[in-house]
């Protein structure tokens, strides 16, 4: 079994219900456990910055697939919840973003599939709610915290459950 960490995001939509739904889906079609689900976070948008806030979390789960069949039923994921990538733009809006941060210690360099995600350290839009599930996780030879802590998290909020 590989221990997998998977950024949610998303600004179209109730993203918040599509997260949950999403999340279930990700359990039941890869046969993983669900360790643990950060809260939801908002988020102010990056890349394009003409566009709604982000709604963004992060799970750790357990799987037995390999990060290739793992990635390809997140994109399958996405598709099901309205995601087209053939009608949007890099960094746009979009209804789910389902990211791969890291499987285990993989190093994977590959255009559809890197590993450990080259972006996620330089986003707290990812480290913020990485951080609240795994603090102290080493990844590509940095502590999470320690990540997050060096990069300004002005304008992201933790939401409370929905309950
Ligand atoms: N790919 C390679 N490695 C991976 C990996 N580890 N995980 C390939 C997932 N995908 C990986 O991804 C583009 C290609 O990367 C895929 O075909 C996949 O095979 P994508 O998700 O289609 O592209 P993208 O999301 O538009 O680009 P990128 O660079 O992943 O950017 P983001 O950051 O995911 O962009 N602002 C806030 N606040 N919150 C957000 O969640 N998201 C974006 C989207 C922009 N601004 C945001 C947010
Ligand atoms: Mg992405």
């Amino acid at each position: 079994m590989a221990n997998v960490l998977i950024a949610l995001g998303g600004n179209v939509g109730d993203v918040r219900a599509t997260f949950n739904k999403a999340i279930a889906n990700i359990c039941g079609m890869t046969q993983a456990a669900l360790l643990a689900r950060s809260s939801d976070y908002v988020t102010p948008p990056w890349g394009d910055e003409n566009q709604a806030p982000f709604t963004n979390a992060c799970i750790e789960i357990e799987t037995s697939l390999d990060p290739h069949a793992l990635l390809f039923t997140l994109h399958k994921i996405e598709k099901k919840f309205g995601r087209d990538r053939a009608n949007e733009q890099r960094w746009g809006p979009r209804t789910l973003d389902l990211d791969l941060i890291a499987y285990d210690d993989v190093r994977i360099d590959q255009p559809d599939l890197t590993l450990p995600h080259p972006r996620a350290f330089e986003r707290a839009f990812v480290l913020a709610p990485l951080a609240e599930i795994v603090p102290d996780r080493i990844i590509a030879g940095r502590r999470v915290a320690d990540a997050l802590a060096r990069l300004s998290t002005e304008g992201i909020r933790r939401l409370p459950d929905l309950g």
